[in-house]
């Protein structure tokens, strides 16, 4: 999958090439490209902002830097053009599996108060939003979006991860224990080291209900 990132501020993105992204690239399933929106703009003093119509606080991206930088990196429209903002629809574990199929994405990243409405009108196909609060911009939004769909793609994950982790039948994951058998007290649940498997099973079962029940009763419907 090709990802390209449109932003002002690209070298937030330098952590992003570490851990499972890093992975995915160098086994050559993810090309992530992040291009700065300022190389874009006609304005002779790089301006990519400027006051709303209408007054009010703050400052508004340009439609022509954004517009143009956008037609620069997907000329043909190849791309799932994604604008995060908090006006989008909530991402949610489904919908990361269904971008994961997609062939290119291209992610704007607003700052300030936002996008020129006109830049969105004319050459975003999707608004994401990655939960109901405000930042100051969309690259962390861009950054989670990256992560989560990255897991999906063919080999950055071992195949059985996937299968049991968090969501995949809208259970919150049992709890995980590693050794020493005693820490401060609290002992290792004794069924995970019986070595009874089918015990196991039934018991992690039993926890990822009674946790989602009491966590997240709003994913068991
Ligand atoms: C600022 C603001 C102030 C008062 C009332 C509502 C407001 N909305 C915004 C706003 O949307 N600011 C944005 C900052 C402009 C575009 C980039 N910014 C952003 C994206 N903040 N938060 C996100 C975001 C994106 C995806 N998922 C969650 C949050």
């Amino acid at each position: 999958m090709k990802i390209t990132v449109l932003t002002l501020f690209p070298e937030m993105f330098s952590s992003l090439s570490a851990s499972i992204v890093g992975r995915a690239r160098k086994e050559g399933q993810l090309q992530l490209e992040v291009l700065d929106i300022r190389a874009y703009t006609e304005d002779k003093h790089l301006k990519c902002d400027d006051y709303p119509f209408g007054g009010g606080a703050g400052m508004v991206m340009m439609a022509q830097p954004v517009g143009s930088a956008i037609e620069a990196a997907d000329p043909e429209h190849r791309a799932r053009r994604i604008y995060l903002s908090p006006k989008g629809r909530t991402l949610t574990q489904e919908r990361v599996i269904s971008l994961a199929e997609e062939e290119e994405l291209l992610l704007l990243c607003g700052h300030y108060e936002g996008v020129d409405q006109r830049a969105i009108d004319l050459f975003i196909d999707e608004e994401i939003s990655i939960g109901d609060y405000v930042l100051t911009g969309g690259e962390l939004p861009a950054m989670v979006l990256v992560d989560c769909v990255t897991r999906y793609l063919d080999g950055v994950l071992s195949p059985g991860s996937l299968v049991q982790e968090s969501f995949s039948e809208n259970l919150l994951e049992y709890p995980h224990y590693t050794r020493p058998v005693e820490y401060r007290g609290l002992a290792v649940p004794e069924v995970l080291r019986s070595g009874n498997h089918a015990e196991i099973d039934r018991w992690r079962r039993e926890q990822a209900v009674a946790l989602t029940k009491k966590m997240r009763p709003d994913l068991l419907k």
